[in-house]
């Protein structure tokens, strides 16, 4: 990230998470609200499992923010574990309570778990899965809400929903969506709670995670996040690591389980020939400026947005823990064993999709405040429109 920067910290188990977001402009409203909602979407959603039963996420501000409204400097989140009663011993920091918890020794495939211990030298699994528990993604929705309040001060909205969930799909082209159909999926995505916009794809979908719960598997699927109202401009074609595109599938890659990223087209763009999947350019009806009829392109060329809406979608794998035992080998005795299982999550994909749309605001807003800067909203503002009055 060039302009803003964010950090998390935390346990899924532990005390709760923290987060530092820094290079967010002065005088922009925050209030706590705007970040539980985002919280509340993400708990929120058909196949989670015990877990979020126990949490009801809420921020509790820390830092950088005074009456309402962001003074410039780094804003301190945090959001309380309410499990944490739970593991005060298992997970205390204080050395007088080491051994309270037996160690985890049986890697779960598809986890962090193996991998994990032997790299930092540990014999019990805990001290890697405590980390790399999508827990964490609490906090990222939370700094990816205030990116999301940035965003809207510029007409930039983000939203998503679940494309699909194991073998159950939605048919969309996703260079045929327009803004106002971006729009009206996710809207009606947000009453469903399986967040697919289609009913009786959605019905499908419930029927499918509820044949996995009993079955003891998981489920992963696929989800869209959008953006519209963006300006051309941001991102750059200079340098890789400045492209657009490249930030936002590092993002999208950087959520757990995800696997694969496609911006606009993607891989459907590689079997077409070329004629059919470049979005032509025509006069804007207004007289001034340009416009496209297709969205293959996905609202970024030579990694820079062109105005057009920026569409990704991101494959989720099944979550690794599942009720159904899968082979692994005991660290300690190197035995053949089942891998660990306490409870999990039956499938994530919704929550993903929140996830998903905070992480695409965290870039946009980045790489917004990388084109127009400004110490002060007022300040970006002036910027903003001076640029858009020079186009
Ligand atoms: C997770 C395992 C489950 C999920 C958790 C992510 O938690 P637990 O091990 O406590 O049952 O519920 O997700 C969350 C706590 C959350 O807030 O999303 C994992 O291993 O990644």
């Amino acid at each position: 990230m060039f302009k803003l920067r964010f950090l998390t910290a935390g346990e899924s188990h532990g005390r709760g998470l923290v987060g530092i977001i820094e290079g967010i402009p002065a005088n922009l409203e925050i209030n706590p609200e705007d970040i539980d909602r985002e919280l509340m979407r993400r708990q929120a959603g058909f196949g989670r499992g015990g877990r979020m039963k126990i949490e009801a996420d809420r921020v509790e501000i820390i830092g950088g923010v005074r009456w309402g409204l962001t003074m410039g400097s780094p804003l301190a989140l945090f959001i309380r574990n309410r499990d944490w009663e739970n593991w005060r011993r298992g997970m205390s920091p204080a050395r007088e309570e080491r051994g309270s918890a037996p160690p985890v020794t049986r890697p779960r495939p598809g986890h962090a778990d193996l991998p994990g211990v032997l790299k930092y030298g540990q014999r019990d699994i805990r001290n890697i899965l405590e980390r790399s528990s999508a827990r964490e993604t609490a906090m990222r929705v939370a700094v990816g809400a205030v990116a999301r309040r940035l965003l809207e001060e510029f007409g930039i909205a983000v939203g998503g929903f679940v494309t699909a969930i194991g073998d159950v799909s939605m048919e969309i082209e996703p260079s045929q969506l327009m803004e106002e159909d971006l729009r009206s999926l996710s809207a009606a995505a947000e009453a469903s709670e399986l967040r697919c916009p289609e009913a009786d794809t959605a019905a499908r979908m419930r029927e499918a995670v509820e044949r996995a719960a009993e079955g003891g598997y998981s489920l992963g699927g696929t989800f869209l996040v959008y953006a519209v109202g963006v300006p051309v401009g941001l991102g750059s074609h200079i340098q890789w690591d400045r492209r657009l595109d490249a930030r936002l599938a590092h993002a999208f890659l950087g959520i757990q389980a995800v696997k694969g990223v496609e911006i606009g087209g993607g891989f459907e763009m590689s079997r077409r020939p070329g004629a059919e999947v470049m979005d032509e350019i025509f006069p804007a009806s207004t007289g001034r400026g340009f416009t496209r009829k297709t969205n293959h392109s996905g609202g970024i060329e030579g990694g820079i947005s062109n105005g057009m809406p920026v569409v990704v979608r991101a494959a989720m794998k099944p979550i690794p823990t599942q009720r159904r035992p899968l082979r692994s080998v005991d660290i300690e005795t190197g035995g053949t064993v089942e891998a660990a299982y306490e409870r999990s999550d039956v499938c994530a994909v919704p929550a993903a999709t929140v996830i998903g749309e905070a992480m695409t605001a965290l870039v946009l807003a980045d790489a917004f405040l990388e084109k127009f800067g400004g110490d002060s909203v007022e300040e970006t503002r002036r910027n903003y429109e001076g640029f858009l009055k020079s186009l």
